[in-house]
């Protein structure tokens, strides 16, 4: 049930008992927790959590409660071996929910799943290699792909797509293909480069930051606290999002004594900007075009003119594009009204240096390139790009998902990166064919043109939209393989052969013949760090991630030439030959090993954050976009007027993604039950609904299939008209996989049409 009660601050007090709480419920020694502070340090491990920046220097503590959460979960000394499995139907595991299968513990056996038998049991490392040898020569390479999370490694993630390449299969999806794509994209086409231009220097000296799109206390608490320290020095900070996010409202930091005394928590946000779900893209225009009529007020006053002379392209199609967009247009788009664009614009022209700072809120859109698009046009501007305190920074998810894309685990690599691993391991040849994005693979196991899945971590039938369809369309492939910390619901959908491999998480030590492994992480801005596990492994039987690709790359004969032995016992050697294929591809992969282990990290060069603009014509680009009439909603209203809702899925406070901590949103006031859907209190009324009630949800996307939940409870908030909310992944059957972002193709996991009505 939920019951609605008062909120706490975010941070503060709550922070610590959820830290403790983590620690208790898994089991977690006392003489261990020392080493959870380890996080983030040099010579402990990165954070498991996610890819906020590490602060330098020798902070006390450098992890936050949600870090400490997901150390605690994979730290935990309950597991799952043999005599779990043997016997058991993917039904019997499937009955178990998604908080109950991870709950087991970790994996300490390879599993195999035989369609023939219909049950799983425990087999040894050289029957699970022999099997995935067997299935993946039986199988034409094209129709196998090969999925990472980005919670691996670089080394990890380098060996997965030179053993897919190798193997030949182009068909690479990754976790950022449902996550920061349309950033990557936006930014590549506008800057020259596909990653954010900020470090944790600009958070300490930006005077105004914009968070877009962003619910940090609860995502990236340690993001949290530098808004916090930039709030207390005084920087202003905007906030653009439909919820009123109490990490914004009321903050308390944790690691401060005198404030957990208090435990009121400060206003860290000094305006909170409700747009309607996908209004920002309108709501920038709004804020550029009052910014326009300022500097044509008083010319040379707002525009950093001699910076757009010198450095972009394109200025005169996104004036012409400002003048021909009316403030009614605007206003009706974004949900904001003229005067707080103009006042969001007054603040940006005021302020020296300025960050905007966003993530899922932007790219789970229809039109999420050309949103960020407008963000970067909004900074170049005023040439708050490639200086201090200003810049781009879309904050990344999963701890390493920017490193895996860095070392070629896409679908989308040059062919500069191919021809070098070529050169690296002569003798090796390379499929060079377009792959498959995640759309592609979702679309292929619909069709039937991808008959085996496999997979570096994830869960990736509950991570896609239309997550039941893909769970189902697993179980038709011929081959699923999975190596994976903990079990999830997509393990449970196996195809006619199922493999499931144990592996080691950055929490553990990692002995290998060649001596302890380090492996290595890259965050959001750019910086490279050693990572080494603290804790002996729980099971023997577990194996590193590169240790487990290496071997069934060699096993399935894939790029034979490859010294994969090698590579499974010494991990220096797999970043020695990262750095050859860097080079002329990644800037700043001199010297891996020696920088890596001497001083524990180094900074990969941002070319765009040093005004080299890395496009056709080596200028930064402004980028100018109409608004649309044809997205998946706007079709939906035409259709059904205001019976439709745009629906958000989001996380909530108590949760890594589609790993679920407990059934508590504690900053939303939702306590025992994550089956909640939040409206304004004006479109619960005109459905004759009250706070309370119970309610099925139908998704309005015509395109012949139909997807509802049921029984959810409906919930009055603080959340725009025409919009609602619910959490990942409880309302993942909605989303439809028929749509996507243009060019991105992310899917719209923030911009549904729904209708909601009374529970049958
Ligand atoms: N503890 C914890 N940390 C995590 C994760 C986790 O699940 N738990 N997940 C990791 C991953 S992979 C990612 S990608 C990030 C996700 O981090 P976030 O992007 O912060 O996560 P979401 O909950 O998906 O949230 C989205 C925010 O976007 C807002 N929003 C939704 N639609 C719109 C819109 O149209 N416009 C605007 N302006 N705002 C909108 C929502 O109100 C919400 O505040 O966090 C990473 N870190
Ligand atoms: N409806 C909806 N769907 C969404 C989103 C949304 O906002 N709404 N967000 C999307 C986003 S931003 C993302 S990034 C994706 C996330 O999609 P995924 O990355 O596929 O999902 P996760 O939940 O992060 O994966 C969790 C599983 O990873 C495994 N794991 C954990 N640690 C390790 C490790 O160290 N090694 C290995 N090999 N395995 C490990 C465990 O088995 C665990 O069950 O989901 C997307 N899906
Ligand atoms: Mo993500």
């Amino acid at each position: 049930m939920t019951t609605p009660r008062k909120p706490s601050p975010a941070g503060g007090r709550g922070a610590l008992r959820g830290t403790v709480r983590a620690w208790s419920r898994q089991g977690i020694p006392l003489k261990l927790i020392g080493s959870f502070f380890t996080a983030n340090k040099v010579g402990g491990f990165d954070c498991p959590g996610c890819a906020f920046p590490d602060k330098v220097g020798h902070p006390l503590v450098d992890s936050c409660e949600q870090g400490q959460k997901a150390i605690a979960w994979e730290m935990t000394r309950k597991s799952v071996g043999a005599e779990f499995f043997d016997g058991k139907t993917p039904a019997q595991l499937r009955a178990l929910g998604d908080f109950d299968l991870e709950f087991q513990g970790r994996l300490t056996t390879p599993v195999l799943y035989d369609a023939t038998v219909g049950t799983y049991r425990a087999i040894d490392w050289d029957e699970a290699y022999a099997v995935a040898a067997r299935e993946l020569h039986a199988l034409p390479p094209q129709s196998v792909a090969f999925y990472a999370s980005g919670r691996s490694s670089n080394e990890a993630a380098f060996l997965w797509q030179l053993a897919a390449r190798g193997y030949g299969s182009p068909h690479l999806p990754d976790s950022s293909n449902f996550c920061h794509e349309p950033s990557s994209l936006a930014l590549k086409q506008s800057l020259g480069t596909g990653k954010g231009t900020c470090t944790l220097e600009d958070f300490e000296n930006a005077e105004l930051f914009i968070v877009i799109g962003q619910n940090p206390a609860s995502n990236h608490p340690r993001m949290m606290a530098a808004l916090y320290e930039a709030k207390k020095r005084g920087a202003t900070i905007l906030v653009v999002n439909p919820l009123r996010e109490r990490g914004f409202t009321h903050f308390s930091d944790p690691k401060n004594v005198a404030e957990l005394a208090r435990d009121t928590g400060i206003a860290v946000a000094d305006a909170i900007y409700q747009v309607t779900i996908g209004g920002d893209f309108a709501a920038l225009k709004g804020v550029m075009k009052a910014l326009l009529e300022t500097e044509r007020a008083a010319p040379g006053t707002v525009f950093d003119q001699a910076f757009i002379a010198q450095h972009t392209e394109g200025f005169d199609a996104l004036i012409a594009d400002l003048d021909a967009c009316d403030w009614a247009t605007l206003v009706a788009r974004s949900g904001l009204d003229e005067a707080q664009m103009r006042e969001i614009a007054a603040h940006y022209a005021r302020a020296k240096s300025t960050m905007i700072t966003w993530c899922m809120g932007l790219t789970h859109h229809p039109d999420a390139v050309a949103t960020i698009q407008q963000v970067v046009n909004l900074l170049l501007l005023r040439g708050n790009i490639g200086r201090t305190g200003a810049g781009a920074m879309p904050v990344r998810g999963h701890s390493n998902v920017q490193g895996d894309r860095t070392m070629g685990a896409t679908s989308q690599v040059t062919d500069a990166w191919l021809d070098n691993i070529e050169h690296t391991f002569p003798g090796v040849r390379l499929c060079r064919d377009a792959g498959r994005d995640a759309a592609g693979v979702i679309d292929g196991l619909f069709d039937g043109n991808v008959r085996a899945l496999l997979s570096l971590g994830g869960n990736f039938g509950v991570a896609a939209p239309d997550a039941p369809r893909v769970l189902a369309a697993l179980e038709r492939c011929r081959f699923t393989l999975h190596i994976a910390t903990k079990l999830n619901r997509t393990h449970c959908h196996p195809g006619a052969i199922g493999l499931l491999l144990p592996t080691l998480g950055r929490t553990d030590r990692d002995l290998r013949p060649g001596g302890e492994q380090c492996i290595s992480t890259e965050d959001s801005s750019a910086t490279v760090r050693a990572s080494r596990g603290v804790q002996a492994p729980i099971s023997e039987l577990q194996r590193s991630e590169p240790a487990i690709v290496a071997e069934l790359a060699q096993a399935i004969g894939a790029a034979p030439s490859v010294p994969w032995r090698e590579f499974a016992d010494d991990y220096a050697a797999i970043r020695d030959r990262i750095e050859r294929c860097q080079r002329g591809v990644t800037e700043g992969f001199e010297r891996y090993n020696d920088r890596l282990l001497q001083d524990g990290r180094f900074m990969l060069p941002n070319a765009a954050s040093n005004r080299q603009w890395n496009t056709a014509n080596s200028k930064a680009r402004f980028m100018a976009h109409a608004l649309h009439d044809d997205t998946p909603m706007q079709q939906a209203r035409l259709a059904h007027g205001e019976a439709a809702l745009t629906l958000m899925t989001m996380r909530a406070h108590d949760q890594f993604n589609t790993t679920v901590y407990s059934s508590d949103d504690r900053y939303r006031g939702v306590e025992g039950d994550r089956r909640v859907v939040f409206l304004n209190a004006g479109d619960l009324a005109r459905r004759g609904l009250r706070d309370g009630d119970r309610v099925d949800i139908e998704c309005l996307v015509d395109d012949g299939h139909e997807r509802r939940v049921e029984g959810f409870t409906a919930r009055a908030w603080g959340i725009p008209p025409g919009c609602c909310a619910a959490y990942y992944p409880e309302a993942s059957g909605l989303i439809a996989a028929s749509v996507y972002s243009a060019g991105s193709r992310t899917p719209l996991y923030k911009e549904m049409p729904v209708r909601i009505s009374p529970a049958a």
